[in-house]
């Protein structure tokens, strides 16, 4: 748990590699938000953790930035690397998800739904590396969440077809490894991100 939102994160490196050059960042960003990113270091191995670690870094030392600036100063922390898809997701106090990404780390907000699962929305996704080329527009979406929607963050490790298995009554720490056990390639670094939105009023439990 973080403040009032429950998460978890389930990854391991391409089979035969030491490290994963994905990683999952989760911070407390002040004034009730949390940031949640996912890195994909391009390629894998110990340059790919290397671009990924130094994003997260930069992620921790400006977490209160808007996701823009942040974008931004990963692209210049990372100039000498050789890059990284990044998508960020601030939950704010307000009930509302802001999220950014380049590259291609896929976001989703699932919801519940009479008899089915919804997709309630889904991150645009930009083309560009962190680090070599940026979009020419860096546009923040800001999508309303309810109590017990959940976000999901997957590098391209991760088939998408996973969404349709979710079962959202699950702990993240259970839909987190389900989906990695059954959804990653065995051709790159894979990881997974859940994060359930509690709501702001209310007890929390
Ligand atoms: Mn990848």
């Amino acid at each position: 748990m973080i403040g009032t939102i429950e998460w978890a994160a389930a990854g391991r490196a391409l089979p035969d590699q030491r490290v994963s050059g994905d990683r999952a960042v989760v911070l407390d960003a002040g004034g009730d938000s949390v940031l949640f990113a996912v890195l994909d270091g391009l390629g894998h191995g110990a340059a790919a953790a290397e671009a990924a670690d130094r994003a997260a870094q930069v992620l921790s030392d400006n977490r209160a930035e808007p996701l823009d600036v942040l974008v931004l100063l990963c692209h210049r922390a990372l100039a000498e690397t050789r890059g990284a898809a990044l998508t960020l997701a601030l939950f704010d106090s307000g009930d509302r998800v802001h999220w950014l990404g380049v590259g291609n780390v896929e976001s989703r907000i699932l919801a519940k739904a009479p008899g089915k699962l919804a997709v309630r929305a889904t991150a645009l996704l930009t083309a560009g590396i962190v680090g070599y080329r940026l979009p020419p527009n860096l546009q923040t979406q800001t999508v309303p969440v309810r109590a017990g929607d959940l976000l999901l963050m997957t590098t391209d490790g991760i088939v998408s077809d996973f969404v349709d298995t979710v079962d959202l009554s699950r702990p993240t720490s259970e839909i987190t490894a389900d989906i990695l056990d059954g959804h990653s390639k065995n051709t790159d670094d894979a990881l997974v991100l859940a994060a359930r939105h509690r709501g702001h009023t209310g007890p929390v439990q």
